[in-house]
């Protein structure tokens, strides 16, 4: 990968605990149009499957733990993500698959644009094909 997947994020602590702040000044690689998150996964399921065309996304695990496979066409790497300071960057024309949730993992998204099924390439051949031509 020719990216930097790992982010740790700016914790803010003080005697009361702990914040952490995303915006793009704090360092995120873009401007936030839309969160979602993910949770209630039933043990044996899994999500993502696809790559987008154009979306920048950043992944965080806020509670429990799931496994986070990243392929850019040519290789694969798996994160495991168990910490709310921790951010998985998913920039464009990367396939990814989330697997192994735990019953209590909330994974929140922030992405870079609003939801659109035309930015999906939901097709690992699609994908293969269109990774070697960029
Ligand atoms: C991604 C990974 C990390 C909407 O209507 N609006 C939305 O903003 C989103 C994200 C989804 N949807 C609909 C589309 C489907 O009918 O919610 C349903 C489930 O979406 P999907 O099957 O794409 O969910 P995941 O978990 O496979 O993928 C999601 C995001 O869709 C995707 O962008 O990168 O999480």
């Amino acid at each position: 990968m020719n990216f930097e997947e790992v982010y740790n994020l700016p914790v803010l602590v003080d005697e009361r605990g702990s914040l952490i702040a995303l915006d793009k000044i704090s360092g995120l690689p873009f401007d936030i149009k839309r969160v979602y998150y993910i949770f209630n996964t039933k043990p044996e399921a899994s999500r993502g499957f696809h790559a987008h065309k154009n979306l920048h996304q950043m992944a965080i695990c806020i509670t429990g733990s799931c496994s986070m496979v990243l392929d850019d066409g040519f290789s694969k790497s798996t994160l495991e993500m168990n910490s709310c300071s921790v951010g998985v960057y998913l920039p464009p024309m990367i396939w990814h698959e989330m697997h192994n949730f735990s019953d209590d993992c909330i994974l929140l998204v922030l992405a870079s644009d609003y939801y659109y099924e035309d930015d999906y390439i939901r097709d690992y051949t699609e994908f293969k094909k269109a990774a070697k031509i960029r």
